[in-house]
């Protein structure tokens, strides 16, 4: 758990418990002991603690979180290296998170490497620093830094560290421990953090509310964040320390952490494929070939050349190729505007990229992405052509969104080299990929398409093969309930409404409209049969043309349309229904419900390896509200029950061949849940 060893005058103290040193009732036991121990050694004089492995430390162990407290607390072993009569330096490389970085503001001084990153992300787990951090860091960096990092949770590089006084020196990471040990004999005394004061800046905190009032409207966590931070103001140390531990017994006992804490071991979960053995090989990956100069395959395109992967884009004419091309380069400098990118990065991004027109082009490629629009016919020649031109071992994706990853592959004499990568719009920003299993394809190759998500920065998720997949499938019920429900008398705006108070960024019509209206309509026919049909034929094809379900301005902000409105009566005439009112219950059923139904059933049929990779699929590719963990951990917390009688309540209305999967019905009455 940790390792000790007396250098001369200096006890060098290890945190030792691979894979990330968190610091459970082992580790915590052992470092109390050690400090103890030290105070009455003789031999020692200063004590330094550093991390073993790839960094300081990871932080508390989440997963005490929901067991009942045991052994010594965190808190009370930082107090006690804070106490020591001894001087402590931390010597942090790698990482310092959470409890990590806690540990080190409890020692007196703290060094960094230069590449070290230094942060307190509780607030993602829907927590605060508990173990002192909201008291001592305001002492130590100030207000407006100390509430910037707690608050954001987002970690601060070794350079802004030392320039916001968190640690005394950087020093190098070759020879980490001699150097933290030479420094420490430079050392006479202690100094402790607790001793200092905060100074007051009456209005800081009312600013960094209002300013941040829309990023933690409905969090719990930021705002307990804040009112521990305004106590290291307030109060005297022992007493902010006091009201820190109450509140974060509060957070961590409360829905929103459950929630928090649940999406970050289910995004781990979803890297591991059930049934891979970890060591299957990886095929190397040097050069990738992108089929498609549209929105979709430019930004796949822009996510490899971003990690330095060099790619080669095909498009079928000069023009199509020009727009991708032009479009990829904008987004880049959009960015290089905002200060995200500097105009190097862009250019070298930039040249990694082979346009071209020659099919032929893609022979030397690792890996070949199909982003072509949704059409089976297409898609079989471009593989049916892939495989004649392709090198042996290259593996061929689609990014199809509905299609079988099996009929793509039965065209080609290689379906285990076959899989999907389905990307979600726009896929340069968005981080989820539904790694598709192809009933055929070979265990390396559905390791390397996981393997090669997670380098681009993507969070990986299995699917079997099924219309629609995970995400998209679960969508279709959600939409055709909206579609319903407007007929039946519901507004865009209400459906929309209880989608966002529910946290979603928007609802399933504006999310409609952000697509596209027209996405799946027949445009060559004049056959008005549907509301997508008379919108499309109204040339209210989304935000596109300024128009949808909603009139858009020109910075895009949506507006009820009495156009819409009158559209839809229109429709809800002609099939001689009746308008009536539409409760938020039924929408949250028919909607919300629907979608969690769907899931059961994408379980049941294996299309899925856990409930939790479903709700990875949400959080990431849908917007999903994190602290709402997810729709089946959501489910599981409302009950199943619930879900169940609402989906019953509504049954009829629902549609014609609606049935409620048998797994959820299971669960309901038996009482278990979808998670486990
Ligand atoms: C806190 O400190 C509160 C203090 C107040 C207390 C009063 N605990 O992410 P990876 C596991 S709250 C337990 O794949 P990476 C992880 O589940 C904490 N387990 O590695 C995975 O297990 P698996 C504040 C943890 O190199 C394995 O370790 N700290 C913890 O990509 C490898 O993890 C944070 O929020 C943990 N703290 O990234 C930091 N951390 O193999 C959370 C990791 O069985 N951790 N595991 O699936 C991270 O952000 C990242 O793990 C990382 C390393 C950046 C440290």
């Amino acid at each position: 758990m940790i390792e000790t060893k007396l250098h001369d005058d200096v006890l060098e103290i290890v945190l030792a418990n691979a894979p990330v040193n968190a610091l459970g009732a082992g580790v915590r036991f052992a470092l109390s002991q050690a400090i103890e121990n030290a105070q009455t050694d003789v031999h020692v004089r200063v004590i330094v603690i550093r991390g073993a492995g790839k960094l300081f430390s990871g932080g508390a162990d989440i997963t005490e979180f929901d067991q009942p407290p045991t052994g010594c607390t965190l808190p009370a072993v930082i107090d006690a290296i804070e106490a020591s009569s001894k001087p402590v330096v931390a010597a942090i490389h790698g990482m310092a998170l959470g409890g990590g970085l806690e540990i080190a503001l409890g020692c007196h001084y703290r060094l960094a490497t230069r590449t070290a990153k230094l942060g307190l992300p509780e607030v993602s787990l829907g927590i605060l620093p508990g173990a002192g951090g909201t008291q001592r860091l305001p002492r130590l960096v100030g207000l407006e830094a100390a509430l910037d990092m707690i608050v954001s949770g987002s970690p601060v590089s070794a350079s802004k560290a030392l320039e916001i006084g968190l640690v005394n020196q950087l020093i190098d990471e070759q020879g980490l421990a001699a150097n933290a040990i030479a420094y420490a004999r430079t050392i006479d005394a202690p100094r402790r953090t607790r001793d200092r004061r905060v100074s007051s800046d009456a209005g800081a905190f009312e600013r960094f509310a209002a300013a941040n009032a829309r990023k933690i409207k409905d969090l719990d966590a930021p705002k307990a964040c804040i009112a521990a931070i305004k106590a290291s103001v307030d109060l005297p140390f022992d007493e902010g320390q006091a009201l820190e531990r109450e509140l974060f017994a509060e957070l961590v006992a409360g829905a929103q952490s459950t929630a928090l804490r649940h999406a970050f071991f289910a995004e781990r979960a979803a890297g591991k494929v059930l049934g891979l053995a970890k060591e299957t090989p990886r095929r190397p990956i040097t050069k990738i070939g992108v089929i498609g100069a549209g929105t979709m395959g430019g930004g796949i395109s822009m996510n490899f050349l971003s990690a330095g992967i060099g790619v080669t884009i095909v498009d079928m004419t000069g023009e199509a190729l020009e727009r991708g091309v032009g479009l990829m380069r904008a987004n880049y400098e959009a960015s290089a505007r905002k200060g995200r990118l500097s105009s190097e990065q862009v250019k070298e991004a930039m040249d990694l990229l082979t346009p071209t027109l020659d099919f032929d082009a893609l022979e030397d490629c690792d890996l070949i992405i199909e982003a072509v629009y949704e059409n089976m016919a297409v898609k079989k020649e471009i593989f049916a052509r892939l495989d004649d031109i392709a090198k042996p071992g290259a593996i061929l994706a689609s990014n199809t969104s509905y299609l079988s990853i099996d009929e793509i592959a039965s065209v080609t004499n290689r379906p285990a080299d076959v899989l999907g990568l389905h990307f979600f719009s726009p896929a340069n920003v968005m981080k989820l990929v539904e790694v598709v299993r192809g009933a055929k394809t070979a265990d390396d190759v559905l390791a390397t398409g996981m393997s090669i998500a997670r380098t681009i920065g993507k969070v990986p998720v299995v699917a079997r093969v099924c219309y629609g997949f995970i995400g998209n499938r679960m969508l279709i019920p959600r939409q055709d309930n909206a579609y319903a429900m407007l007929l039946e008398g519901a507004t865009p705006e209400q459906i929309d409404r209880v989608h966002t108070d529910f946290g979603m960024p928007m609802g399933p019509l504006q999310m409609i409209d952000l697509a596209g209206v027209d996405i799946g309509w027949h445009r060559d026919t004049d056959r008005v049969e549907s509301l997508q049909d008379a919108l499309c034929a109204a040339g209210r094809w989304g935000q596109k043309t300024k128009a949808g379900f909603y009139d858009y301005d020109d910075k895009r902000k949506p507006t009820p349309s009495p156009v819409v409105a009158e559209i839809i009566d229109d429709f809800r005439n002609r099939a001689g229904l009746k308008r009536r009112a539409i409760s938020d219950d039924e929408i949250v059923a028919r909607t919300l419900y629907t979608m969690v139904n769907e899931g059961a059933k994408i379980l049941e049929e294996d299309i899925a390896q856990r409930a939790s990779d479903i709700d990875v699929v949400w959080l990431y590719g849908y917007g999903w509200p994190r602290h709402k963990g997810g729709p089946m951990f959501w489910a599981d917390q409302i009950g199943l029950a619930t879900v169940v009688q609402g989906l019953e309540r509504y049954a009829a209305r629902i549609g014609e061949d609606f049935s409620i999967a048998s797994l959820l019905s299971r669960r309901a009455v038996d009482g278990g849940s979808l998670e486990k």
